[in-house]
């Protein structure tokens, strides 16, 4: 039986760069879910009879916001629901599933890289028919309903069984339990040479991957450990757990310190990995090689044609604005063109949808090609796996290697984290408005040849977006870039983004905070960071 149950509007769920994300608590008020949930069916047009794609990263809360879905989807229509066993499913497989089964779109329960547990963070957000994350102009439809819905649909059922293979009925909608990581790795296997990555790892490459208790465990556990002969124990916290075991599942030098000390050994394995909570999230690192994430982009699109999902080539590649020009250079040099999109992923969507990239990738962690229309972590690490296979170089090497071709962008980003909401925005305010002041500054050895406030036109659908990030550009190629973290959930993040570009190969051995030394100090002077947030440094350096 369909009941409409009326409710009265929260006023605060504004997407954020990655759908909405808040403290459980607040997902756990009444009808926060449901309101939410319902203003995402309200705006979307057509779904009768159609197929839903639903799943989490296993984080406290998901299974029962599962419940409540399913039982909303059914009183509003919808003709199937595939759920991934035990309520999982990582972002990718989710992308993958939903362009697989040509499903109407999908709801994926996950608050990426933020803690969980009862204290922790939880997150909704909703990918459409192609897969990937909804583009603005649907986030906003879902925000403005969300701020008037009056009433929500659902119906009288009894729970699902969310733990076993099974087809179910609630009233007319059919509900299917299903095996996520099979598809997931026959996808996998499909891009990459698994014989000569299993070949490699039977020569005796040693790897550690750390799935950090969160959504890949299963999926590295059945593909690098099963399927490709990794030892037993390559995967390491590899049972997702719902508060993550207390720890944030971000796979940076922070909350990864653990797999980077280990890769730092002379003795530790050839290849380390991590994947953060809902696996789209990647961290590469060889022994004593830590791979930045705009470097492995670069890497990837360089080498990208040895594995036999891309030995075609790449159409074009694409960088989110902060990301760093690395990818840029391989671009010229394969002759194939460039993209550069704001932060978040959804904008990469309709360049794969237009055939216009093949690879993309950002800072923050997160690779991906036209595979899905996710990032994807586990991807990430294959491909990898298949160029080290093919070189049978060291993950040094090849870094080295690409350097002296391509030249070093030194790279590094400062979080200021958790800092006061209305600093942070005076911060920008008062930069933004310095913006024109700044242009053709000498600032000691570095002259300020440009500033702008970055704005995006979307070459497909033609869109913009503007205000995306400040950017302070230097002559001599280096760059400083300011925005506040679309993901927290609690006060603001500043993030702050350096940038310097050395050709010379006898620079390339520096160690990074000494190479931006000069740009670090400006960063702080010129926004007033510590006048406006009372901090005198970062919290986390990545
Ligand atoms: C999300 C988006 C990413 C984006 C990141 C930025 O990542 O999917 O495309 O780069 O947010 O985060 P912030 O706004 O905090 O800099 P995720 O992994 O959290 O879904």
């Amino acid at each position: 039986m369909v009941s409409l149950v009326s409710t009265t509007p929260y006023q605060d769920q504004a997407p954020g760069t990655s759908g909405l994300r808040k403290r459980v608590s607040v997902f756990q008020q009444r009808h926060y879910v449901e309101t939410f949930i319902q203003s995402i069916f309200d705006v979307l047009d057509g779904f009768a009879g159609e197929t839903l794609v639903v799943g989490g990263d296993g984080r406290y809360f998901n299974r029962e916001v599962i419940q409540i879905v399913v039982k909303m989807a059914a009183a509003n229509g919808f003709g199937r629901v595939l759920i991934g066993r035990g309520g999982l499913l990582s972002t990718p497989a989710a992308s993958q599933i939903i362009r697989k089964t040509k499903a109407f779109g999908g709801i994926i329960l996950s608050a990426s890289h933020n803690p969980g547990g009862p204290e922790g963070d939880f997150g909704i957000k909703y990918n459409a028919g192609n897969g990937g994350p909804a583009p603005e102009k649907l986030t906003d439809a879902i925000f403005a309903r969300s701020k008037i819905i009056n009433q929500f649909r659902t119906i009288a059922a009894d729970d699902i069984d969310l733990d076993h293979l099974a087809v179910s009925q609630i009233g007319g909608m059919r509900v299917e339990i299903i095996d996520s990581v099979a598809d997931y790795q026959k996808l996998m296997q499909s891009l990459f040479d698994f014989d000569r990555i299993g070949a490699l790892f039977r020569s005796g490459f040693a790897m550690k991957f750390d799935a950090m208790s969160a959504v890949t465990g299963p999926y590295g556990k059945v593909i690098l450990e099963d399927v490709l002969g990794a030892k037993a124990g390559t995967v390491l916290n590899g049972v997702p757990l719902a508060d993550f075991g207390g720890h944030h599942p971000d796979p940076n030098l922070v909350h990864a310190k653990f797999i980077y000390d280990l890769a730092m050994r002379a003795d530790g394995p050839d290849f380390c990995a991590a994947s953060d909570g809902d696996g789209d999230r990647n961290l590469i690192i060889g022994r004593k090689q830590f791979v930045t994430p705009s470097d492995s982009l670069a890497l990837l699109a360089a080498n990208a044609h040895l594995a036999p999902g891309y030995a075609k080539g790449l159409a074009g590649v694409a960088r989110s604005m902060p990301t760093s020009a690395a990818v840029d250079r391989v671009a010229h040099k394969l002759g194939i063109p460039l993209y550069e999109t704001p932060t978040g992923w959804k904008f990469f969507g309709n360049l794969m949808d237009a055939g216009l990239v093949t690879l993309c990738g950002e800072e923050s962690a997160g690779t991906g090609s036209n595979h899905v229309r996710e990032k994807d972590g586990l991807w990430a690490i294959l491909l990898w796996l298949n160029i080290l296979a093919v070189r049978q170089q060291s993950v040094a090497e090849i870094v080295r290697e690409h350097w002296a071709v391509y030249g070093r962008n030194f790279y590094a980003r400062h979080d200021y984290e958790e800092v006061n909401a209305d600093g942070a925005a005076a911060l920008i305010k008062a930069l933004r408005d310095d913006l024109p002041n700044l242009k053709g500054k000498k600032l000691g050895a570095l002259h300020i040849q440009d500033a702008d406030d970055f704005a995006y036109h979307d070459p497909v659908d033609g869109s913009n977006s503007e205000r995306q990030g400040l950017r302070i550009l230097f002559e001599d190629g280096s760059r400083l870039v300011y925005r506040l973290s679309g993901t927290g959930t609690s006060g603001a993040t500043l993030r702050v983004y350096l940038e310097r570009f050395a050709q010379d190969v006898s620079q390339h051995g520096l160690e990074t905070q000494s190479a931006l030394a000069d740009l670090i100090q400006l960063s702080r002077d010129l926004a007033r960071i510590e006048y406006f947030t009372q901090r005198q440094a970062p919290s986390v350096i990545t």
